[in-house]
């Protein structure tokens, strides 16, 4: 027999503080009956999206409170993309505010603040996971208690949020890099992978596409021989690259998709006897990158502009509790500026292309 449902707004306090409990109860208790209840389409392979229809017209909402929880505060490339997510919720008449751990390792931490956001009562989040399922159940909890939750940047399982805001096509990004690398060192050496945290979503994805690519017949003379992790940490990641040339020392090239591990490995090899014979090229900041790119370390790498992604996230995490759209494929809604977006399979939206960098147009972005 089911318990009676909660419904009073102390009974959804009390709800939410269970679910931070993660008490069984809150889920017999306050299971899909508060605030705009859940439903996944498939366990993990639907995004969630709620009981109600999009109405694509309806009013956007002001003086909500949309929160940022990235996986690591103290990281340049998330200061940017939440000064973008800052930027846009205030221009749409919310309540901005960020919290989150200082490790791309503190799956526990981000777990924490998920749990207190629920309890905080915020109107939406907008996350970048650290892991793709430790944070579930309570992602799940606070999408009962009402709260719109989007990911950006890193994606949870599809069913623990309702839209995954994605800086560009996670295949794109994993084949693009393997063939900037593959240029700039003649399709041909033993090659290593400089990633960040093991459990990182969207690391992982991209290195599922990049050994994929590496399977096609213009990489067959390029091997990759280790994947290592520097943890979005830019000692250890400095420690790793140095690691990865004393085991490997005929290689020939490294793929750091990650803006850490990135600048990081740069700064090793630009003080190293390898500087301009290891290619080096990723997923970095411009800024960061620029005096590596300019002192010949590196000839190229890739980003999209994080504020944009941020400034997404925010769009669409308002346009999410305006109920202009619900997580279904095929919704759209305005982003401002950015334009007119469509959520895609598995509640899935793209920012678009990436950018190239290299010495000619470098000076042009400033991020
Ligand atoms: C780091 C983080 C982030 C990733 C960028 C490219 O800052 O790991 O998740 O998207 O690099």
């Amino acid at each position: 027999m089911s318990a009676p449902a909660l419904r009073t707004p102390a009974a959804r306090r009390l709800c939410a503080v269970l679910a931070a409990a993660s008490l069984a109860l809150a889920a017999t208790a306050c299971g899909g009956t508060t605030k705009g209840s859940t439903k996944n389409s498939a366990e993990d392979g639907g995004a969630a999206a709620s009981d109600a229809k999009a109405d694509p017209n309806a009013a956007t909402k002001k003086d909500l409170t949309v929160a940022f929880l990235p996986k690591q505060v103290n990281n340049p490339y998330f200061t940017v993309a939440d000064k973008g997510g800052e930027k846009a919720v205030e221009e749409l008449g919310s309540t901005f505010k960020e919290a989150g751990p200082n490790s791309a390792t503190d799956t526990s931490g981000q777990v924490s603040y998920v749990n207190t956001l629920t309890q905080q009562q915020v109107d939406a989040m907008a996350v970048s996971a650290q892991d793709p399922g430790a944070l579930c159940t309570a992602l799940k909890q606070a999408m009962k208690n009402g709260v719109k939750v989007v990911t950006y940047d890193s994606d949870t399982k599809p069913g623990c949020r309702h839209v995954f805001v994605s800086q560009a096509s996670a295949e794109a990004l994993g084949r693009s890099q393997v063939r900037l690398l593959g240029e700039q060192l003649g399709y041909k050496g033993e090659i290593a992978i400089l990633s960040a945290a093991q459990t990182a979503t969207n690391q992982n994805t991209w290195i599922g596409f990049m050994k994929d690519e590496l399977k096609k017949p213009e990489y067959k003379d390029m091997k990759l021989v280790k994947t290592a992790y520097g943890n979005d940490d830019a000692q250890q990641s400095f420690q790793q690259t140095q690691g990865l040339l004393q085991e490997h020392p005929g290689l020939a090239g490294i793929i750091s998709p990650t803006t850490v591990g990135i600048k990081a490995a740069a700064q090793y090899l630009s003080g190293s006897k390898y500087k301009g014979k290891v290619m080096l090229t990723g997923l970095g900041t411009p800024n960061d990158m620029r005096k590596y790119v300019k002192n010949g370390t590196v000839e190229g790498f890739e980003l999209w502009d994080p504020a944009k992604l941020g400034a997404l996230a925010a769009h669409t995490a308002v346009a999410l509790s305006s109920g202009q759209i619900t997580g279904r494929q095929g919704e759209t809604f305005k982003a401002g500026a950015l334009g007119t977006f469509t959520l895609g399979d598995h509640g899935v939206v793209d920012l678009g292309e990436p950018t190239v960098f290299d010495k000619k147009n470098i000076d042009r972005h400033r991020f």
